[in-house]
């Protein structure tokens, strides 16, 4: 039981807390992944959510399935911060601090949700445990009071230091799908092999209007374990002509060099989005805007200069695509960063939105875009066929969609890639966030893609 101090009491106390600034939570990225947190002073207790509030409660091997669900949650990239952390729970909401509650609440995308969702690891009071202080209040802890979880301001004491420390435990619940390949929200995924290991490069989703500043970079030996690169192109310090909405990159390699393809607006308002270009000597960067200016200007083109992809046919040369509603190519000069305007070809199929892909096999190309609307739970993938990198195209029909019976909706803005020496080919591709995802809650997943004797595409099943 704890006692209570009248105000007057606790005065001088306060007061000499007031003088001592709380240590910076020093951003220790936490696993990712489903977890669970048990309260250090209070073995047993554990943080979890009930009537959308957060709580620490007892869990034990005997507590219902619901509690145990209640008491885990998926660690993943903070939402405003990818080198701090947000926690997901099974139906797709995030804890989030309001009027310094903790409580559980669905991703609106705004900058005061992501900001109030995402909390950056210290040191805890003992061993092995942590404190966890708001992105936005880093003189604040997470910590448990009347076993209620509150944000209160750091005290320099041992009881609010062992109150704000918890154990990151198995999860109460282990994960039974396969969910998706990197935890947290992430849609366009561009995914390509380098020399021994694939590598994914998403847009960071969970932005109202998708306006997230970066991207990061993940890379795999087996397209089943995933490892962070955290951010390797940051538009608001390192582009000059923009600050937001980092849209769906390309990454393609050429003479040593990696060239990141991407799109980016001012934050002034202007809703203009322009198409550029960076360049790194490795994989995970960091990259450097090549041009200092777009390479694609909004506007050049009828519909919106975004969506990038490069092909490289087996002649080394390779190929610009891009556009929404519009879909464009260009050959692209060997610096990989110029083409001829004079060269542009319109190549857009009925049906067609966004989202290009080319690929070549047996001497065929394949070019694969996204219909619909990404925010549309029918956003899917189609594909033509055609006899060179600019075609001309026959539209061979629709290969991925939406698989209600499994809660997947919105499976667009897709990648290939071949396991190399292999005919074995994969799919990255993103769908809503399941459960309770949206088109801006999206998340990325890889799935098989095979192909028939007469090499159409088999319709490709999504999996969780
Ligand atoms: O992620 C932002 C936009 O949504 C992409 O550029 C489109 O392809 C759509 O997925």
């Amino acid at each position: 039981m704890r006692r209570r101090r009248s105000a007057l009491a606790a005065l001088p106390l306060a007061l000499s807390l007031l003088a001592l600034p709380a240590p910076t939570a020093v951003a220790a990225e936490l696993p990712s992944g489903a977890r669970s947190l048990e309260a250090v002073n209070l073995p047993g207790r554990y943080v979890r959510h009930l009537d959308y509030l957060g709580r620490v409660d007892a869990v034990t091997s005997g507590s219902p399935a619901q509690v145990k669900q209640d008491a885990t949650v998926t660690v993943v990239p903070g939402l405003a911060s990818p080198s701090c952390s947000s926690f997901q729970a099974a139906n797709g909401m995030f804890l989030r601090h309001r009027d310094w509650r903790l409580r559980l609440e669905a991703n609106t995308g705004t900058a005061q949700f992501r900001e109030d969702a995402t909390f950056c690891a210290g040191p805890g009071s003992v061993t092995g445990s942590v404190s966890l202080a708001p992105v936005n209040a880093p003189d604040r802890r997470l910590r448990h009071r009347d076993y209620e979880l509150w944000v209160d301001p750091y005290q320099d004491t041992a009881r609010f230091r062992d109150d704000s420390s918890f154990r990151l435990t198995a999860p109460w619940t282990p994960k039974t799908t396969r969910g998706p390949v990197v935890p947290g929200l992430f849609a366009d995924p561009h995914i390509a092999h380098f020399n021994g290991r694939y590598y994914l490069y998403p847009t960071t989703d969970g932005y109202a209007g998708w306006a997230s500043p970066h991207y990061q970079a993940f890379s795999s030996t087996d397209l089943v374990n995933w490892t962070s690169h955290g951010v390797v192109l940051d538009l608001r310090p390192d582009v000059s002509w923009a600050d937001d909405s980092a849209w769906a990159p390309a990454v393609a390699a050429k003479n040593g060099r990696y060239y990141l393809y991407f799109s980016g607006g001012a934050a002034s308002g202007d809703t203009a989005k322009h198409l550029g270009v960076a360049v790194s000597d490795s994989p995970t960067g960091p990259f450097r805007d090549a041009l200092g200016r777009p390479l694609v200007r909004a506007g050049s083109h009828p519909g919106q200069a975004i969506d990038p992809m490069v092909f490289t046919d087996d002649d080394g040369q390779s190929y610009l695509y891009w556009g929404n509603g519009g879909a464009y190519v260009a050959p692209l000069n060997a610096d990989m960063v110029s083409f001829d305007a004079t060269k542009v070809r319109t190549i857009t199929p009925p049906g067609y939105r966004e989202a290009s892909f080319v690929f070549k096999r047996n001497g065929t190309y394949y070019f694969m875009w996204s219909e619909n609307d990404t925010r549309d739970e029918n956003y899917q993938v189609a594909y033509a066929t055609g006899p060179s990198p600019v075609g001309p195209w026959t539209k061979r029909g629709v290969v991925l969609q939406k698989r209600l019976e499994l809660g997947i909706k919105g499976t667009g803005h897709h990648s290939v890639v071949r396991a190399p020496g292999t005919d074995t080919w994969y799919v990255a591709y993103h769908r809503f966030a399941v459960p309770a995802g949206n088109g801006t809650n999206r998340e990325v997943t890889v799935d098989r893609m095979t192909f028939n004797g007469d090499g159409t595409i088999s319709p490709i099943v999504p999996t969780l």
